[in-house]
């Protein structure tokens, strides 16, 4: 699959990189790295998400070229989605891509069946920005430093700071070469990690108000109404890293994070420790994620949505 894509980039002049709504440090640092790769060898490139930026990734060198207009007049020889199982999850561009040609998707998720000219797929990859880096080595590309601090920017927060089950010896591997290229494992760190504006830490004690535990304390929830971002001022984007906290707590195996998008309108987000599978009870509800990792959308009362996702996780555990 490798030299198909070096076989493509090496065959064509200008390229287009997209990824998924919702961005995170994966999805962002796999998009930069791949940019400043792809420059390097001379190529017309151009970085389009719907989503603005988080603050916390705007340290990523080359964030700024990220444009958040759909590029419609211009035309582009490939399209890189990266970290995205689904068109669809681009957001309101996901008809007018599938309409280019030489789609070339790059993710670690779990395989959805969607159709890509080429599809370089691997669920046992930590994340995207770990594909990527192979891709650099199989292109011969010499990591700069700022590729070197994407990838380990993308690498680091889609492993949870290289906590979570799927941190190989090959993770760790990479991770050292890119520190060996210039990538600063402090520096990336307190950017992502240490930089939180204040309307997130009061959000953050609002939500830990509403803990509750189910399954014999196995099943740990919290939820954030509209009504707590607006009395903080904190964004959506602010709720990120909320839902691994209570994983934290001893006995815990399921941690579940309910945010109101809209009146009766819930995104799940949920986290699980070991061996429980997450992924498979937000498959039962029209979502997909990881093993430990997953999410879905659901319409109802946060009451009855609860008491339906409890009752599934009890079924599965
Ligand atoms: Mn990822």
């Amino acid at each position: 699959m490798l030299h198909k894509i070096c076989d493509m980039i090496n065959r064509h002049r200008t390229f287009l990189i997209t990824s998924h709504v919702r961005l995170d440090g994966d999805a962002l640092g796999s998009e930069l790295a791949l940019y400043h790769m792809l420059v390097a060898m001379q190529k017309e490139v151009a970085v389009y998400n719907e989503d603005k930026t988080p603050d916390r990734y705007r340290f990523l060198p080359g964030s700024s070229v990220i444009v958040h207009e759909f590029p419609e007049a211009a035309t582009y020889d490939c399209v890189f989605v990266l970290d995205c199982s689904t068109l669809a999850r681009i957001g309101s561009a996901s008809a007018r891509l599938a309409s280019m040609k030489n789609i070339i998707n790059i993710d670690h998720h779990i395989e959805t069946g969607e159709s890509y000219d080429i599809n370089f797929h691997d669920a046992k990859a930590s994340s995207t920005g770990e594909m990527l880096y192979r891709l650099s080595q199989s292109m011969g590309i010499a990591l700069s430093q700022d590729m070197a601090t994407n990838l380990y920017a993308a690498i680091l927060t889609d492993t949870g700071g290289f906590c979570y089950g799927n941190t190989g010896k090959d993770t760790l591997f990479i991770a050292g070469c890119l520190v060996d290229k210039g990538a600063d494992p402090q520096w990336i760190s307190e950017n992502v990690y240490e930089n939180e504006p204040l309307a997130k830490i009061r959000l953050l004690a609002k939500t830990l108000e509403t803990l509750s535990f189910d399954l014999d304390e196995k099943v740990a929830s919290m939820v954030i109404y509209q009504q707590m971002l607006d009395s903080t001022g904190a964004l959506a984007e602010h709720t990120e890293g909320f839902v691994d906290l209570p994983r934290s707590i001893r006995g815990v195996q399921i941690s579940i994070l309910y945010i109101e998008l809209s009146e009766n309108n819930f995104k799940l987000s949920l986290r699980s420790k070991a061996k429980v599978n997450v992924e498979k009870i937000a498959r039962v509800f029209g979502g997909g994620g990881h093993p430990n990792a997953a999410a879905f959308r659901m319409e109802g009362s946060f009451d009855n949505i609860k008491q339906d996702v409890i009752k599934t996780i009890k079924a599965h555990i």
